[in-house]
């Protein structure tokens, strides 16, 4: 079985998010999503709408996900990749590079131009 690992805030989901969660689920045959914790955005200089578990709660509705893990800092991708076997890495390409050194495949795929959880966040403060 061909596991494949992801990681991201999947703040106000959106069909960007969507396209690059079911392009990395067609590369394998089993999805683990680390999704980062409330804490660890604050780390990464985001706030987000929606709490770890409103955000958890609507992917854990998405059926091609297989499993879901809090992503709580960035050194912990190489222990994930390692203790759940993991054979691909996979992120937006806006991450393009950043990841090379962990030890399985890595693949960077094309970001969906024209939407971002930021510009959803302009639309509605202007509505
Ligand atoms: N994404 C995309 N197209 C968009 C927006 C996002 O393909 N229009 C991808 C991003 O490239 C990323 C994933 O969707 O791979 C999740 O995006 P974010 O929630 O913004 O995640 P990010 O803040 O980039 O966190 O350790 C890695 C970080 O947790 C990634």
């Amino acid at each position: 079985m061909k596991k494949v690992i992801t990681y991201g805030t999947f703040d106000l989901l959106h069909y960007g998010h969507i396209l690059l969660l079911q392009r990395a689920k067609e590369l394998g045959d089993h999805l683990t999503v680390g999704l980062s914790t409330d804490s660890f955005n604050t780390l990464k200089g985001k706030q987000s709408y929606m709490s770890f578990s409103e955000r958890k709660d609507i992917l854990e509705s998405i059926k091609f996900i297989d499993k879901i893990i809090p992503e709580e800092n960035w050194s912990q991708k190489a222990k994930d990749i390692k203790e759940r076997k993991i054979d691909i890495f996979v992120m937006g390409d806006d991450w393009s590079g950043k990841f090379d050194q962990l030890e399985c495949e890595v693949i960077y795929l094309p970001r969906t131009p024209k939407i971002s959880t930021s510009s959803i966040k302009e639309v509605i403060k202007v509505l």
